[in-house]
């Protein structure tokens, strides 16, 4: 049996990170039973959700564990899909991964407001008196991370500009597809869900999720992808 170590449910998601959700949906692609734990943070590998025990194999990031599900399971999460298809929805899912990811950190961790109703309750469970300095040190991190890799040196309305662009050019490839590269989901779908979901979170007030909600394919293909694989959420 595998275990999936994530956040857990939250802000009506399936779990705040999307590589949690990422990491879920490939697991429910492949048809693969697993339990989903919320305790492993203390010891996951290189300090990162998500990661999964498969017995005595653990394997940490959501793209290893895409790995290791295809390697060890013999699934092809691009079956179907021609080289210059599976190249496509590879890039796609780096650009969700490595650029708009940065996006909504900002959006989610920066502007006062959106902290106080999402990070900053993470560590309700902390002690009260320690709670403040937690909150603060790691927000400060996300604040360094954020400026090392570029994101908070642009102005809002840049930060917002080009998370509309991948949500303009996500719309564009979309299309009238059920999925991002045709009638079925393929292993990009996992991630495309886990960041359009995470940015239509209405708990956090942000242009960002006004862009998505300009066009309605993301919408709806959000509100289908939660009504197939998670309909204990409302869609
Ligand atoms: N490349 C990793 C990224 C995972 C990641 O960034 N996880 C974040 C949550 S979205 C995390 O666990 N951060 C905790 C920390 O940095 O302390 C993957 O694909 O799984």
């Amino acid at each position: 049996m595998i275990t999936l170590y994530g956040f857990g449910r939250r802000w009506g998601l399936p779990d705040p990170s999307p590589f949690v959700i990422k990491a879920e949906m490939l697991l429910k692609l492949a048809g693969l039973s697993y339990t989903f734990d919320t305790k492993g943070f203390r010891k996951a590998p290189g300090g990162k959700l998500p990661y999964i025990r498969d017995g005595a194999v653990v394997v940490a990031d959501s793209t290893f564990i895409r790995l290791h599900i295809e390697k060890t399971y013999g699934y092809n999460f691009d079956a179907g899909l021609s080289p210059a298809e599976a190249g496509l929805a590879w890039s796609v899912e780096k650009m969700l991964e490595d650029h708009l990811y940065f996006l909504v950190m900002h959006e989610r961790w920066i502007p006062d407001a959106n902290f106080a109703a999402g990070p900053a309750r993470f560590f309700d469970e902390a002690p009260a008196l320690l709670r403040p300095l937690i909150r603060h040190m790691i927000r400060r991190k996300i604040v360094k991370t954020l400026w090392a890799q570029g994101t908070s040196r642009h102005s809002h309305t840049q930060i917002i500009a080009l998370g509309a662009r991948v949500f303009q050019s996500l719309s564009d490839l979309l299309g009238t597809k059920p999925y991002l590269m045709g009638e079925k989901p393929c292993g990009a779908d996992a991630t495309l869900y886990g960041f359009l979901s995470g940015t239509l979170c209405k708990i956090f007030e942000t242009p960002l999720r006004t862009e998505v909600e300009k066009h309605p394919n993301l919408v709806a293909y959000v509100a289908r992808m939660t009504q197939a694989y998670y309909p204990e959420l409302k869609a």
